[in-house]
């Protein structure tokens, strides 16, 4: 079975599953495992910020970022097919009392200066005042893509004139930054918080980082406590983590296996597929995507339903070029 469903469903190599045994560990509610704090420094130096966090999840970064910058009862922008607004059930609202104010950033997800100050909304006696802008890069939904520095640029610049924080929903963060050829630090200039998955592409079993200013993430520390999120040994899971970081290179082979899967696939009849930008490959069925999702499990590959008429495949590195070519073939099967 060739599992392309995501990039989260690999299986950590042996080195991962060696330093996972041999870390050194302590508490870390107290800041006492060793393995958790080089993993918190080194993730703040990789996308140039002053302090990090370790999380358990994506969404955990994601939802302490936003109950971390804001005050319950104001609107976070974001753009309308974003992760943290449509797959983190809910947990603006329930989690920190925010309204989402969506903006659609059209095919590629990006919101432009212009919708910032468009949807800004100023705190009054009848308004609840604009709290955060929550940007994605990879954007996910759109199909992985990699949002160039100069518009993260200037949408965090239009947020900062009206004195707003920007988050950057980062889960694949090292994506876009090979597939630019653009330093993470770089497309995290005028950022204020990113959060990043160890989780995907990088490998790791378990594990994302929230990173921004060192007031920022003390402030974190205490929310992701409040959420459950305070782990105690942790140095063993981190251990792996650390390993992931240093994966971020081989990202590049991803991306050329997505672009060989996306070529091959529009290829077939009845499917049609833009050249991805990394590491997710957006397909439109002609026949509904729960159906073709159901018809190439038989011939042994996984994928997942995305829309409609949508179906998601993403590389990874627990699948090669050649499992790309067998993949290929099993959809042609399929749709035969
Ligand atoms: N995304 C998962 C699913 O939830 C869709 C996937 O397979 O892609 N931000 C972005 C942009 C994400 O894609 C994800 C996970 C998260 C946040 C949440 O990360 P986790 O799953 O670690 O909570």
């Amino acid at each position: 079975m060739i599992d392309l469903r995501s990039d989260t469903v690999t299986r950590p190599d042996d080195a991962m599953r060696e330093a996972a045994r041999t870390a050194e560990v302590g508490d870390d509610v107290y800041g006492e495992d060793p393995t958790v704090n080089d993993l918190e420094a080194r993730a703040a130096a990789a996308v140039g910020m002053d302090a990090a966090l370790y999380v358990p999840t994506g969404t955990m970064g994601n939802q302490i970022a936003a109950r971390t910058h804001t005050h319950r009862g104001s609107e976070l922008l974001c753009e309308r097919t974003s992760h943290i607004y449509n797959w983190e059930v809910g947990g603006l609202a329930q989690l920190s009392g925010l309204q989402v104010r969506p903006v659609d950033g059209g095919e590629r997800g990006v919101i432009s200066p212009e919708d910032v100050h468009e949807e800004f909304v100023e705190r009054s006696a009848h308004r609840p005042g604009t709290g955060l802008l929550a940007l994605e890069n990879t954007h996910n939904r759109r199909g992985g893509v990699a949002i160039i520095a100069e518009e993260i640029d200037a949408a965090a610049a239009a947020a900062h004139e009206h004195d707003i924080p920007v988050h950057v929903d980062g889960a694949r963060l090292f994506n876009a930054s090979v597939a630019l050829d653009t330093p993470a630090p770089r497309l995290l200039e005028n950022i204020d918080s990113v959060m990043f998955c160890l989780s995907k592409g990088l490998g790791a079993p378990v594990g994302s980082m929230l990173a921004g200013s060192e007031a920022f993430i003390a402030r974190a520390r205490r929310n992701r406590k409040l959420l459950g999120g305070g782990m105690r040994q942790a140095g063993i899971i981190a251990a792996p983590g650390l390993k992931a970081l240093a994966n971020v290179e081989r990202l590049a082979d991803d991306h050329a296996n997505a672009r060989t899967l996306a070529v091959g696939l529009d290829a077939i009849d009845g499917l049609s597929v833009d050249t991805p930008d990394t590491n997710i490959v957006l397909v439109e069925t002609r026949e509904p995507a729960e159906a073709f999702v159901e018809r190439v499990v038989e011939e042994g590959v996984r994928a997942s339903a995305f829309g409609e008429h949508i179906v998601r495949l993403c590389t990874h590195w627990d699948v090669d070029g050649d499992d790309i070519e067998k993949a290929i073939e099993g959809v042609r099967r399929a749709t035969n």
